[in-house]
């Protein structure tokens, strides 16, 4: 299995490039903040406790995404590999992400980090909330909260990852097109 962390702050360009790399490397593709957001629109338990934290800009409890993750990745048995999209956001995820790729005999191969300037980041989403319908889009304390929350529980992710000889950084600012084409390359050269 070859699997890849795409990870970057809110707006940063994750789901966006994920699309391009699960197409040209045939991963399967493992956004949490889908699932997530499939759950709220499911009207399920977990999704209405989800949607009330993902309003506020918070994140959702750890045991919650490992759990979902853990039954998505089961539920691909003969995968190539994985595009991880959104997780881990904690240390205590990452630590979840590796036992759980343990069992298949797999581990992270890479985490790219997607650098974006913060101002960057707040007109896109933004701009995104115009037309997604998404709540956490369409107000800008919300989104710097985000950001905020990013910077409190999520960069010390790529620290973790970087101790292991695994995290790189591209530049995030630019064409979707030129954009793929350095996050292709540092794929490839770990395949
Ligand atoms: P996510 O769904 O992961 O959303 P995101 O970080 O906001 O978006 P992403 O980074 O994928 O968006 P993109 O840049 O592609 O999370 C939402 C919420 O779910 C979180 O706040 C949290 O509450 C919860 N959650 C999710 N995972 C969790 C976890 N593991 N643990 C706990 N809680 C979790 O797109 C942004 C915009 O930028 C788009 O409009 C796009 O068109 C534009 N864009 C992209 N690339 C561009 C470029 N090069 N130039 C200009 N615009 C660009």
């Amino acid at each position: 299995m070859f699997n890849v962390i795409l990870f970057g702050p809110p707006g940063s360009g994750k789901g966006t490039q994920s699309e391009n790399i699960i197409q040209k490397y045939g991963l399967i593709h493992l956004s949490t903040g889908d699932l997530l957001r499939s759950q709220i629109a499911a009207h399920t338990a977990l999704g209405l406790e989800a949607k009330k934290l993902m309003d506020k800009g918070e994140l959702v409890p750890d045991e919650v995404v490992i759990g979902m993750i853990d039954d998505s990745i089961a539920s691909f048995p003969d995968a190539k590999g994985f595009l991880f999209d959104g997780f881990p956001r904690t240390v205590a995820q990452a630590e979840a992400l590796d036992n759980l790729l343990q069992k298949y005999n797999a581990s992270v191969n890479v985490l790219i980090s997607l650098q974006v300037e913060e101002e960057e980041l707040v007109a896109r989403l933004l701009n995104r909330g115009k037309t997604s319908g998404r709540s956490d889009d369409s107000n800008e304390s919300v989104i710097r909260d985000r950001i905020k929350e990013y910077h409190k529980k999520t960069t010390a992710v790529e620290t973790y990852y970087t101790d292991l000889g695994k995290a790189v950084t591209v530049k995030g600012q630019g064409s979707v097109e030129d954009i793929f084409g350095l996050l292709s390359a540092e794929i490839d050269k770990r395949k």
